[in-house]
């Protein structure tokens, strides 16, 4: 068998010496930025390491084939390579999830909302409205049909979590184009336990009757009932569209199962695929036999080329979490984010929801005398790479916050289990016990700068390096 780790060496060794012979600021900061994620405990809860092999497919020709359309039906010549990949990856996307169908083309997590939102109106606002007008398609519309109808569309109602509670900019953020595109509502969580509410959401929902309701998350630490969610839709009429972007990883390992799994409860689930999933940087859409007509329509409705070497890297992800070790790895995730929380609640940090049960953990630092801006700042100046987030009412609104979302990821991906993430937990604690709130050039205080105590950056440096080179990120990976 071939040795891959070697293969993979001197694949990047050569590319980054093919990069430099043009621009070589190129192929140094690329090499710098290994050497930075190599030396740091990468915490970022969206984050994770891609293998080498879906990094190298990235880097390949299919990056400048045109292909809008879809597989077998496009507006280019020459796509017959494009339909194999996009078909392979959307197989096993379906296989993956369970799911009924699966669309690979988004680049991103808002783009695959964008296309979910829109397919949503088209199946359920625009389609009956063409058959009450008489019109078979959208180009039989006349001028006075298209006023009639952006009136319909732009009509619709919208009901997500709120930012501040953990939800996401583009499920109805005000200055997000969700927050625009729809009336919208936002639901939040209880105030004491910091936890969903179902009956409350359940009140809301029937008083406002969205035509979408949408569940998923990015920064709150605990997992949905999406069988719940699909009631409450049920009832009040919505489509319930399920954002699982944070959580892929942990539906694809069959850590969330049964309510707890979105596929078989949701019309229309989106997701990054770069997060816990640990694929490339992009997105996807997976529906319902229902909607996918109205999904596939992504492009030209809100997509435009899709970006093939990353739906041909897609595809080797999910070959990827298919095997077996993924769903170790998932599970390892969620248990390391156990050990992450329970190490920093007994060391007396608090924890919004007062715990974690996937693998986010939000830490309210406001008890340290920090907003989340100094603490995220003086945990990087240690080596410890995370990023602030608003926690629940945010006293110190979105841009300084009060809080620090972790999670556990990349670092579960380098092999970090039980013990290693006590010690981070301590590690942070440190850093967070010997900061202070800085003061503005006037003296007055500042919520942006902060004073570390001498020292403590190189000690947690220090005790991160032993960890970090017990689990070498890329451990064959050798540059040349
Ligand atoms: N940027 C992603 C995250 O950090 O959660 C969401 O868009």
């Amino acid at each position: 068998m071939a040795d891959i780790d070697a293969l993979t060496s001197s694949a990047y060794s050569q590319a980054l010496e093919v990069i430099a012979s043009v621009e070589p600021r190129i192929a140094e900061a690329t090499r710098q930025e290994l050497a930075d994620q190599r030396g740091s405990l990468k915490l970022i809860a969206s984050e994770n390491y891609a293998s080498p092999a879906v990094l190298l497919t990235m880097g390949t020709w299919f990056s400048d084939k045109y292909a809008e359309g879809t597989v077998g039906h496009r507006f280019y010549a020459g796509c017959q390579n494009v339909d194999t990949v996009e078909a392979l990856a959307a197989e096993h996307a379906r296989e993956l999830f369970g799911a009924e169908y699966a669309y690979v083309q988004p680049h991103s997590g808002i783009d695959a909302n964008l296309v979910a939102f829109w397919s949503i109106l088209a199946h359920r606002v625009e389609g009956p409205w063409l058959e009450k007008a008489g019109k078979k398609n959208v180009n039989d519309l006349t001028d006075d049909d298209w006023e009639a109808l952006r009136r319909e569309l732009g009509n619709q109602r919208l009901l997500g979590m709120s930012l501040d509670t953990g939800g996401h900019l583009t499920h109805g953020f005000r200055p997000n184009i969700s927050g625009k595109m729809f009336h919208q509502q936002q639901y939040g969580t209880d105030p004491e336990t910091g936890l969903l509410d179902y009956d409350a959401l359940a009140a809301k929902a029937r008083e406002f009757k969205p035509l979408v309701l949408v569940a998923g998350y990015s920064a709150y630490p605990r997992r949905v009932n999406f069988a719940k969610m699909r009631e409450i839709a049920d009832e009040v009429g919505a489509t319930l569209m399920v954002d699982m972007a944070h959580f892929a990883g942990l539906v694809a390992g069959k850590v969330f199962t049964g309510d707890e799994d979105p596929i078989p409860h949701a019309h229309v689930v989106t997701t990054t695929t770069h997060k816990s999933l640990r694929g490339p940087r992009g997105g996807m859409v997976l529906a319902t036999e229902e909607y996918a007509p109205s999904v596939d329509r992504g492009c030209p409705m809100v997509l435009g080329g899709p970006l093939s070497h990353v739906m041909a890297a897609k595809a080797v992800a999910f070959a990827e979490a298919r095997q077996p070790a993924f769903r170790t790895y998932a599970q390892q995730v969620a248990d390391n984010a156990q050990s992450l929380a329970a190490g920093l609640q007994s060391r007396g940090t608090n924890l919004v929801t007062d715990g974690t049960d996937n693998h986010i953990v939000l830490l309210d630092v406001s008890s340290y005398g920090l907003t989340g801006r100094q603490a995220e700042s003086a945990l990087l100046e240690a080596g410890i790479v995370t990023n602030r987030n608003s926690v629940p009412a945010d006293a110190n609104g979105a841009w300084y916050t009060s809080g620090i979302r972790v999670g556990t990821p990349a670092l579960t991906t380098r092999g970090f289990g039980h013990d290693e993430f006590d010690n981070v937990a301590e590690l942070i604690v440190q850093v967070l016990q010997n900061t202070e709130a800085g003061t503005t050039k006037a003296g007055t205080p500042s919520k942006a700068s902060f004073v570390l105590a001498e020292g403590v950056a190189d000690k947690v440096k220090d005790a991160s390096a032993e960890m970090l080179d017990k689990h070498p990120l890329y451990p064959g990976l050798d540059l040349a």
